[in-house]
């Protein structure tokens, strides 16, 4: 089935601001279910609000556009009830890990089998540059004038903590490992995590002069490097790309089936 099928046409023109990483995502994902070859009855997209979350309105699949922060329980009221469709949950860093930490938290938790993209901008892009829980110290966002003094935290690091089975990350600028990480997370049985590195030149580049949206993902290049790379050993800084954790666990909606199971025979 060509891309153009999985796109809701009469949606266009998209929302985003010239140079705006978000589309890089969309292209990614749709490449990786073409490869795939998946039938779009049998997607589900569950976004909660944001710029990244707008992203459900441009696909043509089951699409559920929610609450910020709180996509990831209606998806998982969704796979609970129909566990045999591919839920995918595109967020921004805010919806997954501000308002939406928690659910985020307790999804990997119960390695419930979806597909978490947590598109990373490092602010509130839709609501007008606030910083997020991942802008990091140091940087400037319409809420820290003056600079940022809250620290981020490794999104990697804490999917992997919760129980996370699938974990990876790669930027937009390298956009074909994205569509390749994407692909490979939603085959995963379990709970998946891919965080996309991606740019905001309205907000996050404009008010930390980082220049053109060419020049971030530029960036993106310049400060990334593969997992395990001999760079990143000569420069701790580098951020690694690629899949951190690939694991079997027990599947949630599985278990839960077998604990219906056990109460049937009394
Ligand atoms: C309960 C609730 N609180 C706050 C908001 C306002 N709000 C909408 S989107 C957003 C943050 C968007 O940032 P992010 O999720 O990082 O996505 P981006 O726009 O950068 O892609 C906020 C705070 C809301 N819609 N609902
Ligand atoms: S405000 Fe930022 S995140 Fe939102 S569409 Fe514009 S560039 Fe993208």
């Amino acid at each position: 089935m060509s891309i153009k099928n999985y796109l809701r046409e009469r949606f266009f023109p998209h929302m985003w601001c010239p140079g705006c990483g978000h589309g890089i995502v969309l292209n990614a994902l749709l490449r990786a279910i073409e490869k795939l070859g998946l039938n779009k009855n049998d997607i589900v997209m569950v976004s909660g609000i944001g710029c990244s979350s707008r992203i459900s309105g441009y696909v043509d699949f089951h699409t559920l556009h929610t609450i910020h922060g709180r996509a990831l329980a209606f998806a998982t009221g969704v796979k609970m009830s129909r566990p045999e469709l591919n839920l995918i949950v595109p967020m921004g860093d805010g919806d997954a890990l501000s308002i939406g930490g928690n659910h985020f938290i307790h999804a990997a938790r119960r390695n419930i089998d979806m597909t978490a993209i947590v598109m990373n901008n490092r602010i509130y892009g839709m609501t007008g540059g606030q910083y997020s829980p991942l802008s990091g110290y140091g940087t400037s966002a319409t809420t820290a004038p003056y600079s940022n003094i809250d620290h981020a935290f490794d999104v990697v690091k804490l999917a992997e903590s919760a129980g996370a089975s699938f974990v990876a990350r790669t930027t937009v600028y390298h956009v074909q490992q994205l569509a390749d990480i994407i692909r490979q997370a939603i085959e995963h049985k379990g709970f998946s995590v891919v965080e996309a590195l991606t740019q905001c030149p309205t907000y996050f580049g404009r008010k930390n002069r980082l220049g053109s949206a060419v020049d971030m993902m530029r960036h993106f290049k310049d400060s990334t490097t593969p997992i395990g790379s001999k760079a990143k050993q000569e420069n701790p800084e580098l951020i690694e790309r690629g899949v951190f954790v690939q694991k079997d666990t027990p599947e949630y909606c599985q278990e839960y089936d077998k604990i219906i199971e056990r109460a049937m025979k009394g």
